[in-house]
């Protein structure tokens, strides 16, 4: 099978299992393309457009879920403003304002008269240029929407993952800058998964080029210890999470100490809890890093506290977090 790829239980079994595609794609009916719904089978590019061959092009990830008011997108104008940041960064200067793509993005769900889903804009130069210089490109945007499983596996949240943390180190901010989420970034994060998949483990964690733990590669990391809530500092190299954000605040007003600081492979064996955060993975109970079990092995009962009322919020269910709730129709 297409994708296939056959990786030991744990690095001391003797059985393998076979890895399918995780996330795969379904279809939707249409996609937004520079200010037009195109059908989903005919929103292609040129294969010699530069942002294929060189990585320069900024994206998001974001999804929608469903509310007892319709579909409302999580966070959707942090998300675009993160985007117009990661363009900025990449000097690509978009032809349509913020609030157009946030409107776009609305329009893009209504369309396809899809619920919660995942939703991928991507900012990308056009067909004409070629070389290393991308300013001559023009800049195009798109968005595509569909429903999207489990990013790390349907028993993920209920059982946790096992991590390990990567020989292969953080995009650094005099390399490719972590503070923009580009597309040309993410060979270092696909480098740590394979790697990591090929090893038997769920997923990385990367660290800067001096040690300190970064993130995972499509996700934050943070680690509990009493009643502390610990999480990188950007400067260490992660990129600055939306569901990062929403947890600090989540975790603080449940009354633990937020902290963000340097945090070192070792303080990930000795935390009493650890998890990821991301729009696509949510939030995702680490069980072991290195085979080092964490806590008890099991997720723990504040990375529950906090993945429960997560969910709420993403669902509308919890008033004070009502405006992280973008209504589609409106
Ligand atoms: N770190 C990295 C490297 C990262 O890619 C993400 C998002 C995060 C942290 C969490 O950020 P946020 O989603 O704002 O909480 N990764 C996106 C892309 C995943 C992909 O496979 O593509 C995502 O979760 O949508």
């Amino acid at each position: 099978m297409r994708g296939e790829i056959v990786v030991p239980v744990s690095p001391f079994a003797s059985s393998y299992r076979v890895l399918e595609s995780a996330v795969p794609i379904s279809p939707t009916s249409k996609i937004w393309m520079s200010g037009e719904f195109v059908d989903w089978d005919d929103a292609r590019i040129h294969v010699l457009n530069p942002t294929l061959h060189y990585g320069w092009g900024v994206f998001e990830g974001i999804r929608a879920y469903e509310t007892a008011d319709g579909p409302a997108v999580f966070r959707l104008t942090d998300h675009i403003a993160r985007l117009y940041r990661s363009a900025k960064i990449y000097v690509m200067d978009p032809p349509f304002t913020q609030e157009k793509v946030v409107a776009a993005t609305k329009e893009t769900i209504a369309v396809n008269e899809i619920g919660s889903c995942y939703i991928r804009p991507l900012v990308y130069l056009g067909y004409g240029e070629m070389g290393l210089n991308p300013l001559p490109s023009p800049v195009e945007v798109m968005i595509a929407v569909w429903p999207w499983g489990a990013y790390l596996g349907e028993e993920a949240e209920a059982n946790g993952v096992r991590a390990m943390i990567s020989s292969w180190k953080r995009n650094d901010p005099n390399i490719t800058p972590p503070a923009a989420k580009a597309s040309g970034q993410y060979l270092n994060s696909s480098l740590a998964k394979v790697a990591a998949v090929k090893a038997g483990y769920d997923e990385a964690i990367l660290t800067s080029p001096n040690g300190h733990i970064a993130d995972g590669t499509g996700e934050n990391v943070f680690i509990v210890s009493g009643r502390k809530v610990i999480t990188p500092l950007l400067s260490d190299g992660p990129l600055g999470g939306i569901t990062r954000a929403s947890i600090m605040r989540i975790a603080a007003d449940q009354g633990y100490e937020v902290l963000e600081q340097h945090i070192v492979r070792t303080d990930l064996y000795l935390a009493d809890e650890a998890f990821f955060t991301g729009t696509a993975a949510e939030i995702v109970p680490i069980v072991s890093v290195d085979d080092r079990q964490i806590g008890t092995g099991k997720p723990g009962p504040v990375t529950r506290e906090l993945l429960e009322i997560f969910h709420r919020a993403t669902r509308g269910e919890v008033e004070r977090y009502r405006s992280w709730n973008e209504l589609v129709a409106s």
